[in-house]
């Protein structure tokens, strides 16, 4: 039995050469069916076997724009040759492996003859073979057929590896593309549509690149799926018109290239001398990818958009918290003391304040990432990273949202979260997804500011210093560990696709930054605020009751009774302590003394309360308390509100994170607390369950509440193992 090879490749790239080389005498000349172009068989019988071989006709491309094209494909497709032998110019690697990967593409098996060896070694073109075959996963052989250099091997590896069958090549087109070619395959797929001869993939490319052939048959197929393949191919070429200024195929051709172009830049081509014909990328790439200036013109970008982030939203977050903080204000105004009153204003008003806080945050990330994404310089990016974190089982495009999450301290994990967008491999996003968190969030700064200050204030930036490594360290090694078991799977393909650099336009970067911020707000908004709801409940309820309320009540008669009406009206005419006499001074700090117990009181004995009570069992391991264990349940409201839930059950009423000087002071002397507990609390800060919102977030970006679940339950086994280990190898040593 002979194996039956198609010598296909560009024009020029020696293919009559090397078919006469193989086939000698053994030839002769036809047509093709129905068509004029010259069709050329052939045998070859070698000690390795037989080959019926067949020279196709040479193209640059696989779309039916001409007929030697339509001829190549259709003989591909229709005969399923065992091998397709492509023919490729060494010296013009990058412009010829824009044909091999079509071919590729369309899952057919592939040799390369790496031909022109000669051409390329007299021009200084150094080719790594090994490193270019790995990378693409088919076998290339290298060639001269002009002398029949390398034909023997090439036989020997076709007879070895045809009917091997081969894996469709998957190249991401980016976010848009693939989402539409998704959509495409699985109706294609339903439908059965084409499918007998095309894979599913191929004919939805075929669709978008608006090949004439496959559109016509498309029609004669199935009306109706035809005309739904095409509302999709119309809607995507819109918005790629409105967004980006380009067309679906050039995007596609764009994207090939940018493979080729990831493939090449791993070491596979040396230049003995500068090449003059540099494309304009190729220069841009010279200096934002050179081996020195790269990561350092990388961390500038990085920097430059946590900046930006978190600068700019600045303003507009303080917008957003004054009108807030005005509707609140109004509420409390309007409404009579009371759980509604509570409910409106704790519960609802900061929920909705809560949702619509980060919008400016994700607003800007969003901008600064789209413009990162367009231009092309975030493919660059995950490139120059990809060797570190392929490592830790993660994607060079996650650093960015290990950066907004906090990974500079002071980010925030809901724009992290929402950042793992730009990783296309669902293993290597959700491994993201789930070890941002772990960053130092700006809400978990004043829980840090508290501690140190009260703990470790000779040492502030040693310590802060230290709580980033860790939270680095843990990321890293939990995703590895994520990535070895309940995440196992393959990293994505070695090969990254690198676009060409294009200027964004501004229109462009704003559909894209206002479509993904309203996604947050669509998907998450109304879980934030319900969750936030029931949190406020927990705090709140079941509440004090009447008789403690009464004894409470008791209290603060026992003050005011002795007190004069004139001195209990400058007190609740002042504003603030100023102008207070010292007198009425004295009374308000035992009114407000009390008001602490009370509050500390309704706490310990609201749901949260008894959460954190019933736990100090186990957490005693940990070094924490009751208190503790209620300030860390109000943490997951959201990090900072630790800080205000601790003075609360300190009895110190209401704390402002920023001004804890009072709170710090109570630590230092309050039992059970050492430099070790505190250092215990900030280790179990860094890695127990991510804020509710964070959590929001990650059940809609995976589609799943079981990851959203993971991520609360396994985060806070492993603080409390953190934090026991830390507490007590430390009161070993200690
Ligand atoms: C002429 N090395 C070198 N150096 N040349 C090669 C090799 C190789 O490995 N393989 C092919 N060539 P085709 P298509 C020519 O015809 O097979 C040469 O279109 C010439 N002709 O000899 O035709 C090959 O079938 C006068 O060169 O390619 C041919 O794919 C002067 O590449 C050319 C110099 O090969 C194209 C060369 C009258």
């Amino acid at each position: 039995m002979s194996t039956a090879i198609a010598l296909a490749g560009n024009p020029n790239s020696g293919k009559t050469t090397l078919f006469n080389e193989l086939t000698g005498a053994r030839q002769h000349v036809g047509n093709y069916p129905g068509v004029t172009v010259e069709k050329k068989q052939g045998t070859c019988i070698t000690d390795t076997g037989a080959f019926d071989i067949v020279d196709l006709p040479g193209t640059y491309s696989l779309t039916a724009y001409s007929l030697e094209e339509v001829v190549a494909r259709d003989f591909l497709v229709n005969e399923r040759p065992a091998m397709i032998v492509n023919i490729v110019d060494a010296s013009n690697l990058e412009r010829n492996l824009y044909l091999s990967v079509q071919f590729m593409e369309m899952g057919i098996p592939v040799c390369i003859a790496l031909n022109m060896m000669d051409v390329a070694k007299k021009r200084g073109i150094d080719i790594n073979i090994d490193r270019l075959s790995e990378l693409l996963g088919v076998p290339v052989v290298p060639t001269v057929a002009r002398t029949g250099q390398g034909k023997k091997e090439l036989l020997e590896t076709v007879a070895a590896r045809a009917k091997q069958g081969n894996r469709a090549l998957k190249i991401s087109y980016g976010l848009d593309i693939d989402t539409a070619l998704d959509e495409m395959e699985a109706e294609i797929k339903a439908a059965g549509f084409l499918t007998k001869t095309y894979p599913a993939r191929w004919v939805a490319l075929k669709y978008l690149e608006n090949d004439k052939q496959i559109l016509e048959l498309g029609a004669e197929e199935n009306k109706e799926v035809a005309t739904r393949l095409a509302g999709i191919v119309q809607r995507l070429t819109s918005h790629l018109a409105a967004t980006q200024d380009a067309h679906p195929e050039g995007m596609i051709a764009d994207q090939r290239y940018g493979f080729i172009s990831g493939v090449l830049k791993q070491n596979v081509v040396r230049y003995a001398e500068d090449r003059n014909r540099l494309q304009q990328s190729d220069k841009i790439d010279k200096v934002l990818t050179n081996r020195f200036l790269g990561p350092i013109i990388m961390v500038g970008v990085l920097m430059g958009l946590y900046n930006f982030t978190f600068t700019y939203s600045v303003l507009p977050t303080e917008w957003l918290e004054g009108l807030f903080g005005w509707i609140g204000g109004m509420a409390e105004a309007a409404l009579p003391e009371g759980l509604l009153k509570s409910l409106i204003i704790s519960g609802i008003v900061d929920g909705v304040g809560g949702v619509l806080g980060f919008v400016p945050l994700i607003m800007f990330m969003f901008l600064g990432i789209s413009f990162l994404e367009d231009s092309g310089y975030l493919a660059r990016m995950a490139f120059m990273l990809d060797r570190v974190f392929r490592l830790f089982g993660l994607h060079g495009s996650s650093v960015m949202a290990f950066i907004v999450s906090g990974g500079i301290a002071g980010g925030c994990a809901v724009p992290g979260v929402m950042a793992a967008r730009t990783l296309k491999s669902p293993k290597e996003r959700l491994a993201t997804l789930l070890t941002v968190p772990f960053m130092n969030c700006g809400a978990k700064l004043p829980v840090y500011a508290l501690l140190v200050a009260a703990f470790f204030a000779e040492n502030q930036a040693r310590v802060m210093l230290i709580l980033t490594l860790i939270s680095w360290i843990g990321a890293l090694l939990v995703a590895r560990l994520l990535r070895s078991t309940v995440i196992k799977g393959e990293a994505t393909p070695f090969v990254m696709e690198l676009p060409p650099y294009r200027l964004p336009t501004i229109k462009g970067l704003l559909i894209h930054t206002w479509e993904r911020t309203w996604q947050y707000m669509k998907k998450a908004g109304t879980v934030i605020l319900g969750i936030s709801i029931v949190l406020w409940a927990m705090m709140t309820f079941p509440g004090l009751d009447d008789t403690t309320l009464t004894q409470f009540e008791a209290k603060r008669s026992a003050v005011t009774d002795n007190v004069s009406p004139a001195l209990l009206n400058e007190i609740s005419a002042a504003e603030g302590d100023d102008g207070l006499s010292e007198a009425a001074l004295a009374v308000k700090e035992d009114l407000l003394l009390i008001d602490g117990e009370e509050a500390q009181a309704a706490l310990k004995n609201s749901v949260a309360g008894r959460i954190g009570v019933a736990l100090e069992g186990i957490s005693r391991l940990a070094g924490f308390d009751w208190r503790t264990n209620i300030a860390l349940v109000g943490g997951f409201a959201a990090k900072e509100v630790v800080v205000s839930t601790l003075g609360t059950a300190y009895s110190l009423g209401e704390v402002d994170p920023e001004e804890n000087t009072s709170l710090a002071q109570r630590l230092q002397s309050a039992p059970g607390w050492s430099p070790l507990t505190a250092f215990s609390l900030m280790i179990f800060t860094i890695f127990y369950a991510p804020c509710f919102v964070t959590v929001v977030c990650i059940a809609r970006e995976t589609g799943s509440w079981k990851w959203a679940g993971f991520s609360v339950v396994f985060n806070t086994a492993l603080a409390f193992g953190l934090s026991v280990a830390v507490y007590q190898a430390g009161k070993l040593i200690l």
